[in-house]
């Protein structure tokens, strides 16, 4: 147990799990990951990429002017514990997964608690396309086109109290059809996360219901996931089933795994090294390159504001 909370398996930096992929020609490296012809997961993510492409118009005050990630790599190399640690096999175990029909309840300190469903999560809030790059705190990246809207939306629409401060996000809970949740019988299950209320109230702050222009597959998220671009990934919470509003700091599960190393801010800064790790370069999930990580994954203009007390 105690070995488990400190060293949970799958948070070891993937320059130690890809030592080799640091020396691979790009090509090699796309088809070594399976991402290019020949490789193993080719057929597999093919279902996600048979499903139409829906319209929505893409924002371009978002653009982070980089090239997209391939849309088969973001696919299929995926964390989701509660399908299993092995990012490649997330997406061959969530055949059982059911994400039609879906209710998420926005609840707690507000005046007006209601339920979402699938029409409304989908079409009543206006979605768009967003370009947004993504950072998980093990250092692999990408940059990805999100459908989805504003969490401001929902938060407007319920109208939180004045003493809410927190917003709280919890996945749904499904053993019979989740077969990574006994295997990691210890978690404190469900997946939950949490953002300050103004964190959540920022417009970069995204519910995501699809990706690459379908909706979202399930090893991703489906039907809808949190997007926070300049916080590590774990933040971004896949399945979300309750949205809601505290007066206190809501417990999360990695935080309450390890707070040192999966703190509750956990906004992306290449000064503030993982105690395993350096956070200092992040490794592009499809073509293996090294980059620079930069504060706030590049955000900062946007949301530096919020953290004016930064000491690195
Ligand atoms: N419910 C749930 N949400 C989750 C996770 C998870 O295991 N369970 N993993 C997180 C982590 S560590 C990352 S990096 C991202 C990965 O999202 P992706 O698979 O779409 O790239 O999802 C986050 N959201
Ligand atoms: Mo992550």
């Amino acid at each position: 147990m105690a070995n488990i909370l400190i060293r949970p398996p799958w948070h070891l930096p993937d320059s130690q799990i890809t030592p080799e992929s640091a020396y691979l020609r790009r090509r090699e490296f796309l088809r070594s990951m399976g991402f290019i012809g020949g490789g193993l997961l080719t057929g597999l993510a093919a279902e996600a990429a048979d499903a139409p492409k829906t319209a929505v118009p893409r924002n371009p005050e978002f653009d982070p002017k980089e090239p997209l990630s391939l849309e088969e790599a973001a696919t299929s190399y995926n964390n989701f514990y509660e399908f299993s640690t092995s990012k490649t096999r997330v997406k061959e175990l969530v055949g059982k997964f059911k994400t039609d029909p879906w209710t998420v309840e926005v609840a707690g300190l507000c005046e007006k608690p209601f339920k979402l469903d699938l029409t409304a999560l989908t079409r009543d809030f206006s979605p768009e396309e967003r370009v947004y790059r993504f950072r998980c705190v093990e250092a692999w990246a990408m940059v990805v086109p999100w459908t989805g809207f504003p969490l401001a939306k929902v938060i407007e629409k319920a109208q939180p109290k004045s003493e809410a401060r927190f917003v709280s996000f919890t996945t749904a809970l499904r053993p019979d059809e989740m077969p990574g949740i006994a295997r990691l019988a210890d978690y404190p299950w469900p997946y939950t996360e949490g953002l300050t209320l103004e964190e959540a109230r920022h417009p970069l702050t995204l519910l995501a219901t699809g990706i690459y222009g379908r909706p979202m597959p399930k090893q991703n998220g489906a039907p809808v996931r949190l997007v926070v671009p300049w916080k590590y990934g774990y933040k971004s919470i896949k399945s979300i089933v309750r949205i809601e509003f505290t007066a206190k700091q809501p417990a999360t599960l990695w935080e309450t795994l390890n707070p040192k190393e999966y703190p509750f801010e956990s906004n992306v800064d290449p000064k503030v090294p993982h105690p395993r790790w350096s956070q200092s370069t992040e490794r592009m999930v499809d073509t293996g390159d090294r980059v620079p990580t930069r504060y706030l994954n590049g955000y900062a203009d946007l949301v530096g504001k919020l953290y004016p007390n930064r000491k690195t």
